[in-house]
Parts: structure tokens; sequence; C-alpha cells
């Protein structure tokens, strides 16, 4: 079969391979990105009992990450694997047809929707002639071209070094040269050995500093505990910092990207006067995220793990707007986030040409709130929610009070719905209906301590 053969191009270099180690003695590793493009051939997996459109969009999905990367996509394949191969992952004619197109149309690189054992991913190179990206590194390697802070870029190393560790092979020798490492070898240590020392050093100390950064976070959270928490979750590019920005003005950047945001953003959510709440944007998910990297970006996530509600953002003008939903709510009940309130958010209605999508929303999720971030369609329905949320949160309480304790009485009649009164000597009973916030600020109840609220139980 011949392909059409795009113009080649200046290429730059894709995958986990060009994480930078250095001296580990000095503690020091970086991303050292070549602004080139590469010409990847994509290999798209559909499995025995998967749906061959699924598999398609999957691959479309695939071709927008490799884009994401700096990729020029010179041809792709869908390939319906019966059976996975034991030492190439794919069967050996498809192989042998692939390496053809590969050798057909120069391609710098093959990336492949999966995450094949890592020596298959090396028998597979060897037979292809080519590197081979998998998904997981991929996905890695934007993160780490995206990644500007010190803490995006501090868990994507982290990510990327735990992805790297079992894919150490003879082609890793590089990571001698640059590091120069006079007296870092023990005797009779191979090269391997010894690269993976490096990254494992490596590694905790960058588990340190996470932990410190982790640190940081929780006093600042701390500092806004009574304020109510909404944050922003959803698969990534569904419009979540677009709708950030038009609810609380924070400036976070948007951009028709995947993986856009890696960092976290909070901000005071005006949803209506006295009303103290906060929202938080931050990372997208994905279908198939690398396991290492949740795990990595732990002190970002945790914007989302502390929400008291998540506001779930979905693409409903996508076509696989249901799968990612799916995907989103796995990643939420993996992160314990199951029992957390949630606001379903259909966003980007505006550019929604199917009408049956509409109906199939209305009934089947008639609790949603459907949105534009971009014109603005649909946002006072969802601050209305919002409130309505808080307001759900709200607890009744019986407090005795000292008749002397006139502070805590004047708190109390502000800011909650007093009930009911009874006086016996000179102690008050108020029975009281405030936020949860409001009760954790005046001391009425242990925010550590589980929620009622989260458990179903209201009041
Ligand atoms: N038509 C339309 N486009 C929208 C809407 N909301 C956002 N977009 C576009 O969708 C794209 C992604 O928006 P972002 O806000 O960056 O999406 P995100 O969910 O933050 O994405 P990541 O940070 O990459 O996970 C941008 O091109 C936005 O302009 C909408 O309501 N309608
Ligand atoms: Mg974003």
């Amino acid at each position: 079969m011949s392909r059409n053969q795009k113009k080649s191009g200046p290429t730059r270099s894709i995958g986990y391979d060009r994480l930078k180690i250095e001296d580990a003695s000095q503690g020091t590793a970086e991303n050292a990105l070549v602004p080139k493009r590469e010409r990847a051939f994509l290999i798209g997996i559909c499995k025995p009992g998967e749906d061959l459109s699924a598999a398609q969009d999957h691959l479309d999905e695939l071709a927008m990450l490799a884009e994401t990367a700096g990729a020029d996509i010179v041809d792709r394949e869908l390939v319906k694997l019966r059976q996975i191969d034991p030492a190439l992952y794919l069967g050996k004619g498809k192989t042998a047809e692939i390496a053809s197109y590969v050798a057909e149309f120069n391609a710098d690189l093959v990336v492949i929707d999966e995450d094949p054992a890592p020596a298959q991913t090396r028998n597979l190179e060897r037979e292809l002639k080519t590197r081979v990206v998998d998904r997981s590194g991929l996905i890695l390697d934007i993160f780490a071209r995206r990644a500007q802070t010190r803490e995006a870029k501090t868990q994507v190393e982290l990510a990327q070094l735990k992805y790297m560790l079992p894919r150490l092979s003879g082609a890793w020798t590089h990571l001698e040269r640059q590091r120069g490492g006079i007296g870092m070898r023990g005797p009779g240590e191979t090269q391997i050995e010894t690269d993976r020392r490096l990254i494992r050093t490596r590694i905790r100390k960058l588990e340190e500093e996470l932990s410190d950064i982790e640190r940081q976070h929780r006093t600042q959270r701390a500092k806004r505990q009574e304020v109510f928490r909404f944050s922003l979750a959803g698969y990534t590019n569904v419009g979540k910092s677009t709708l950030m920005n038009v609810l609380t003005s924070a400036g976070v950047y948007e951009e028709n990207l995947l993986f856009a945001t890696l960092d976290s953003t909070t901000r005071m959510l005006p949803i209506g006067q006295g009303i103290r709440a906060v929202l938080s944007d931050t990372v997208g998910f994905i279908r198939k995220l690398p396991p290492g990297l949740v795990a990595s970006f732990r002190s970002t996530l945790d914007e989302i793990r502390e929400a008291d509600c998540i506001v779930h953002v979905v693409d409903i003008a996508s076509v696989t707007y249901l799968e990612q939903m799916e995907t989103v709510q796995k990643i939420l009940t993996e992160m314990g986030l199951s029992e957390v309130p949630v606001i379903e958010v259909f966003n980007k209605m505006d550019a929604l040409d199917d009408p049956s999508v509409l109906r199939w929303v209305k009934e089947h999720k008639p609790e949603a709130v459907l949105v534009s971030a971009k014109s603005g369609e649909g946002l006072e329905s969802l601050r209305e929610r919002m409130r309505m949320i808080m307001e759900a949160g709200k607890l009744t309480l019986e407090v005795e009070l000292d008749a002397a304790n006139g502070k805590l009485w004047q708190e109390l009649y502000k800011l909650g719905e007093v009930l009911a009164t009874e006086t016996i000597g000179d102690k008050v009973t108020l029975q009281v209906r405030l936020s949860r916030v409001d009760a954790g600020r005046l001391g009425l109840v242990d925010r550590a301590k589980p929620d009622p609220w989260r458990r179903g139980g209201n009041d």
C-alpha cells in the first residue's frame, strides 16, 4: 500500500528520552527541550470487543496529543488486535507492515495509543527501526512542555523518572555521558544500575520537595477555612479555565490545547452578597492517565480533594462527552471523592449542533446545568445551583450559651437562622441553622472530623 508522504520538516525529540539526568550528587535534573518537530506515525488499537468508532475517536485524540507534543503526523493506522503478541505487542505481520510505512514516510517516531510492557516497546523499536513512544510517554512529554511553575515542574519530573525506571535499557548509556560521574560508580556495577541509582536518589529529593510544597499549601488552605470551596474538575480542554475566568475574572490561561492548565488557581467567587466562596481551577484529566502522574500531581489535585463541592465541567459539543464524563468520574472515585457533592456543568452549548444530545441531557441529566462559558448563557443558573449547594450544606445545631457570651450570640444571629431558643437559669440554648463553614469558623464543629453532609446525612 502506498501512502501520501508529507513534507519532511526539522525534528524535535518527543518522549521520555529527552529527560536529562545530571549528577545526582548535585541533585539537578532538567528537561532538555529541543524545539524541533518530529515526524510521527500513529498507531491506534482496537481490542477485541471494542467499538470501532470509539477506537477511531481514541485515535483522533491521540493525534491531538501528538500534535500538542509538537509532532507532525505523517500517517495513522488503526490496528484491530485479536490478541496481544507477547514479544511485540502487535502481531508480527502487522509490525512488518508498519515498519514499511515508517521507512516510506521516513518517520522519526511511532506513537502507540497503549502502554506495552517496556520489553515489548524495545522489541518494537528494533523491528520498526525507529523510536516508539507509548501513550504514557506522550502525555508525560506534554506535561513536561507545559509545566511552568516549580511545583508543576517538580511533579512532572517525578512522574517522568518513575516512568523511566523500568524502561532503562542499553539505550540509556547517554546518561553516563551527561553525568561525567567519576567516583559515582561502584565496582562491578553496570551502567544501568548506576543510572537507576541516580534516578532513585533524584526521586527521593523530588518527593521531599513536594512534601514541602504540600505543607505550604496546607497552611494557605487553613487560612481559607472559613470559605466554601468549589473546585472545577473535568476532562482536558472542556473549558474549565474559560469558566473560571468568566466566573471570577481570574485571568487564567485558556487555550484550545490539551493540558493548557497544569497549576491550580483559586479565586474568590462572587455569587451573591455576603456569600464567601472560592473557586479553584486545576489540571484536566484524560483517559488512561499515566498512573504515576495522578500520584505525582497530589499537591495540585489537593484543590479538588479538599473541595466542598466539585464542579464537573463537560464539553457537550465533543462526540466523546459521555466517555469523557465516565473517565472523570472514575478518576474522582479513585481519588476517594465519590461522595463529595458534584454539580455537572455541560459547557460549550453554543457549539452543540446535535439536538439529540440536548434531548439526552434533559432526559438523563435533569440536574445538570447547561452553559456556554463563551457566550455567558446559563451562567446565572450555575451561580444559583452553587448557592443551593451551599444552602444544602447547612447544619442545624444546638448551641448552649452563657447569657454573658454576647459576642457568639451576635454572630449566631448574624450568620445563621435562629430556629428556637430555650433559657434555663443563666444558660440559653439556641437551635440555629448555619453553614458548615460558619459553624467551623465559630468553633462549633470540627472541620477535620468526617462531615455528616458528605455521607449524605444533612442535618
Ligand atoms: N465554543 C465554545 N468554546 C469554548 C467554551 N468554553 C471554552 N471554550 C474553548 O475551549 C478551549 C479550551 O478551553 P480551556 O478553558 O482552556 O479548557 P480547560 O478545560 O481549562 O483545558 P485544560 O486546561 O487544557 O485542561 C478554548 O479554545 C476555549 O476558547 C464555550 O462555552 N463554547
Ligand atoms: Mg485549563
